[in-house]
């Protein structure tokens, strides 16, 4: 049997299923939506792909406030409908991976409701709650999603600690009850078929024993008084191995597994089941060493993990307005490979729901031109899919999706953008900066609903929130139609990567790794060699020599002097 995991050759794509295909009609994307856009996802190739949270919900902050993990969000559908959509991406060779959300519950969740109805019973244990007076919170701790890290429940009289929005409060971990109703519902998916989990900021599970005041000085750096007790806390280690070891795990036998994909596109029989489910942790702020000792080979923790510091460039914050640099990433990536052991696997990203869309961070405007558009589009696929890692992909990258031109707060729906833009009017800041400022972070961004056709396609009603790229030539259906569309060339390049396990398992080797511009690398895995360059500046420049037979197999010909924004992957013989 082959010992390589199957998830560091995969491709994997985040599906934002309020936003990626409404099946009824009611302006809000749903499970039928999904299943009825499959063919498109496996023409585009990918092997696995991951939902944001589907599970029912008061949806104060979409999905990510969990009432019941074991139901589907009414507007979403059934549970039903997702054993169907299981099924039918393991009937094209896919995997699926749904969104385990765990540090904290909806307080509409049965628990807390049963948790505050008796502070002192079972329940109760299963959060953070404190007596108190109504005006002082237990300690300084402030949310992501503005004011006190504390909420007054007045029946209770207590009060409950919730790190993000007010309806999501965070669930005590040091509680065993906690753990095990957690490794319970990761075990009841998992028999349904489904093939791991992405686990949401799973590194703030484990608080500091007394909840202690955060170092102002500390919390200011970093934006979030308290931070450094949770965000790397005492016991984060031994829970992720009991959840690794009581939840993901296989016991039983799983509804369906995936049929395996032959070399020639065709598919066999199903696979064997996974004897342990994928796990993606999501851990914001954890860095490059300790993201290692949470996702290092054979640690039997987690599998991958996602690193954010990709994101921005050095002092800023996806808040501000500036031109990303991509020497940073090739910085970035540079230090993973000294850092990591040759075992060791990244996860590599660009975009996600909570962030502005890279090309246009990148692209700082230049991208509204749309030759522009479809270059800069295309040397970031390249980048990410030929990067060592595995590449996930946000719905909408494959069609060169960009920021969305928001003209004020009212047409936004994200809680963290309108708290936001409240604390920052409160602060005094001008409107015209407050909103700049929005504009720039809101995570509303990358959560308009996909284009699949020119008038939008998404919906026959008035989607949830509205936004629609006007540009011709961007959707999904155009850029299927054409060969030299940035879709297309995702396809290639994921094609590739299926053909040339060089460009998956190989090894890495920078070339002319001090050249700015020149975004440029081989990947080697015995005789396959591939040379990966780009050019990642707005002018021509002239390109660097390369030793050897360099025949282009994706974009070229490969001339001396490089476009702007040139990518080519070539091999070497
Ligand atoms: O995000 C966690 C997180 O810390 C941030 O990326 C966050 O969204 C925010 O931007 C902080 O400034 C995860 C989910 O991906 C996000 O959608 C949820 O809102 C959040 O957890 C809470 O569940
Ligand atoms: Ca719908």
């Amino acid at each position: 049997p082959d010992p390589t995991p199957w998830w560091r050759e995969a491709v994997i794509y985040q599906v934002y299923p309020r936003s990626f295909a409404d099946s009824n009609g009611d302006g809000v994307g749903d499970i039928r939506g999904i299943i009825g856009k499959l063919d498109y996802l496996q023409h585009l190739g990918v092997d696995c792909l991951w939902l944001s949270p589907i599970f029912d919900s008061p949806n104060e902050d979409m999905g990510y406030d969990v009432r019941d993990y074991r139901a589907v969000m009414e507007e979403m559908g059934t549970l039903d409908d997702v054993d169907e959509l299981i099924a039918e991406c393991h009937a094209r060779g896919m995997r699926i991976i749904l969104d385990l959300v765990v540090n904290h519950t909806s307080a509409q969740h049965e628990w807390f409701q049963k948790a505050i109805a008796d502070p002192d019973g079972k329940y109760g244990g299963y959060y953070f709650l404190r007596k108190g007076s109504p005006d002082t919170p237990p300690n300084n701790w402030r949310s992501f999603f503005s004011g006190p890290a504390w909420r007054w429940i007045p029946e209770a009289e207590r009060w409950a600690l919730r790190l993000f929005a007010e309806g999501q409060v965070d669930l005590n971990w040091d509680n065993e009850d906690v753990r095990a109703e957690v490794a319970d519902i990761v075990t009841w998916w998992m028999k349904r078929g489904i093939d791991g989990f992405r686990l949401d900021v799973i590194n703030y599970i484990s608080k500091a024993p007394g909840l202690p005041d955060g170092h102002p000085f500390i919390g200011d750096l970093l934006e979030f008084v308290g931070v450094e007790h949770y965000f790397y806390g005492p016991r984060l280690h031994e829970f992720l191995r009991g959840l690794r070891r009581e939840g993901f795990t296989r016991r039983e036998a799983p509804a369906s597994t995936p049929r395996r994909r032959l070399p020639d596109g065709t598919l066999g029989d199903p696979l064997p089941p996974d004897m342990i489910g994928l796990m993606v942790g999501e851990t914001p702020g954890i860095g490059m060493e300790l993201g290692r000792l949470l996702s290092g080979y054979g640690r039997g923790e987690m599998d991958l993990i996602f690193n954010f510091d990709v994101l921005d460039n050095p002092g800023t914050t996806r808040w501000h307005t500036y031109d990303y640099k991509l020497w940073y990433l090739k910085r970035f990536y540079r230090a993973y490979d000294r850092h990591l052991s040759p075992n060791d696997w990244i996860a590599v990203f660009l975009d996600n729901h909570d962030n502005p869309r890279m090309l246009s961070k990148f692209g700082g405007g230049r991208e509204s031109d749309p030759a522009v558009r479809t270059a800069i589009g295309k040397m970031l696929a390249t980048i990410q899919l030929t990067m060592r890692g595995t590449p996930f992909l946000f719905q909408g990258q494959e069609l060169a999706a960009t920021n969305h031109a928001f003209e004020d707060v009212e047409q936004l729906r994200d809680v963290e953008s309108i708290n936001r833009h409240a604390d920052l009017l409160t602060a005094g800041i001008s409107p015209s900066d407050a909103w700049r400022e929005i504009l720039a972070g809101t995570r509303d961004h990358a959560r308009v609903p996909l284009r699949w056709d020119p008038d939008g396609g998404f919906s026959e009603a008035p989607a949830w929130l509205a936004g629609t790229d006007t540009t011709p030539g961007f959707s999904a259906a155009e850029q299927m139609e054409d060969p030299d569309s940035v879709f297309a060339w995702h396809r290639a390049l994921i094609a590739l990567r299926r053909k040339f396990r060089a460009l998956t398992l190989g090894d890495l080797r920078w070339v002319h790794r001090q050249k700015k511009y020149y975004f440029g690398y081989q990947r080697t895995l015995g005789r396959q060699r591939f040379l990966i360059e780009c050019n990642t500046s707005d002018r021509p420049r002239k390109r660097p020599h390369v030793r050897g037979t360099i025949v282009p197999v994706l974009g070229g010909p490969r001339g001396p002097v490089m476009e702007p924004w040139e990518a080519i992957v070539s091999r070497i013989y």
